[in-house]
């Protein structure tokens, strides 16, 4: 492929660099926000100041006036010119959108498939608008592409099946993303079957990601977290939370069920590829599992296939040995996927057009396998585009 123009002055990569990590709250789901007064729910403040986000539960103090909660929203949570330019500044080619948390989790019951339609139509929509319309990216292929949203909250799963057939049959959806609560019992429910029996059957990727974290008590209580701002939450609930919801799939025997289930986990698996070993070992010295002895049947794929065969993990980690291990618990290069986590974490300095959090993964990359290497340019990109049928 030959090197590209890009409207910053620096070239656009000869390769496809993928961003699946990438989110976006569409002005329909902006104005849903606007209608709430409790997490999830953007408050406008009466003088002229930034509207704020507050959609996790730990940003809702009340001893904190509104205009300060939570964080500024901008327009990079919505505006698609300010994804491309993004995208532009990182020499992103191309990046598959999702629905940013708590997706469609906290709906009521009754309007969970109206705004699961609505969000994935849009989003659909949205890469549909950016589509070039003669192929200068990825052999012809689009711009952007979307995982869809899921009605969780729907009064029967067949709805939610229902919604991942349907989206399946839209031309830029590539999957659909989900929270660690599924149904609101965690993802060992085996009320979950028919999802996971429906996302199998049309082979949807589910991209899982965390949201929900840690009790407050895990790290000290509300004060201790407050005085640290997002960073227990953030660097230690986040991973340990999707860690816990992929194990109690794993331990359930999801993957035993529905062996051709295919999961992204988010930031590099939390701490999956640096634990599976002692996951292992646990389920070895637990009577519980013992065969013809305990009184739960325990996994019967051992987490390292469940890694390699089930499982695909993105380079959202920020650092050259997590990246590693996640590469080496995933069995190979090819199932590692680039990502960037924007809109989130942006610059502190808005002079500073490079985000760091793009560049610290970005260099480990680089710093793993070497700029320019095969095994770099399958991670930015080419595992993406054959995976996801960028291309097709
Ligand atoms: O900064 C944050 O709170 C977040 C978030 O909520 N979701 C996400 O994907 N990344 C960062």
């Amino acid at each position: 492929m030959a090197e590209l123009p890009s409207t910053t002055g620096s070239p656009m990569p000869s390769f496809p660099k993928v961003d699946i990590h990438t989110h976006v709250y569409p002005e329909s789901y902006m104005t849903l926000l606007r209608s709430r007064s409790t997490v999830p729910y953007i408050y406008d403040p009466p003088s002229n100041a930034p509207s704020r986000l507050i959609i996790l539960s730990s940003d809702d103090n009340p001893s904190i006036p509104k205009e300060n909660r939570g964080r500024p929203v901008d327009s990079s949570y919505y505006d698609v010119n300010e994804k491309l330019s993004f995208m532009r500044t990182h020499n992103i080619t191309t990046s598959v959108i999702s629905l940013a948390n708590p997706w469609l989790d906290f709906l009521s019951p009754d309007e969970a498939a109206f705004w699961a339609t609505k969000i994935n139509d849009d989003l659909n929509a949205l890469c549909e608008s950016q589509a070039p319309h003669s192929g200068t990216l990825l052999n012809e292929s689009s711009l952007l592409f979307a995982f869809g949203a899921l009605p969780l909250s729907a009064p029967s799963t067949d709805i939610i099946a229902n919604e991942i057939n349907r989206m399946s049959s839209l031309k830029y959806i590539r999957g659909a993303i989900m929270g660690t609560s599924g149904l609101g019992k965690g993802l060992d429910d085996p009320g979950l079957d028919p999802v996971w029996a429906a996302l199998e059957s049309t082979q949807t990727l589910l991209f899982l990601h965390p949201h929900y974290g840690l009790p407050n008590d895990a790290f000290g209580g509300k004060e201790t977290i407050e005085r640290y701002g997002h960073v227990l939450p953030l660097a230690l609930g986040f991973p340990l939370e999707t860690t816990i919801a992929v194990t109690r799939m794993y331990l359930s025997r999801v993957f035993d069920r529905f062996p051709r289930l295919q999961i992204l986990l988010a930031h590099s698996g939390g701490t999956l590829p640096f634990l599976a070993g002692r996951i292992e070992s646990c389920i070895a010295h637990e009577r519980k599992f013992v065969v013809n002895g305990g009184d739960v049947e325990g996994p019967g794929k051992s987490i390292w296939d469940v890694l390699k065969q089930n499982i695909l993990l993105d380079a959202v980690v920020y650092s050259e040995v997590g990246l590693k291990a996640a590469v080496h618990g995933a069995g190979s290069v090819d199932r590692v996927l680039f990502g960037t986590d924007h809109p989130f974490f942006p610059p502190l300095n808005s002079k500073e057009e490079t985000w760091l959090s793009v560049t610290m993964n970005q260099n480990a990359i680089n710093s793993a396998f070497g700029e320019d290497s095969e095994s770099a340019k399958a991670i930015l990109g080419g595992n993406a585009a054959r995976i996801l049928k960028l291309d097709a």
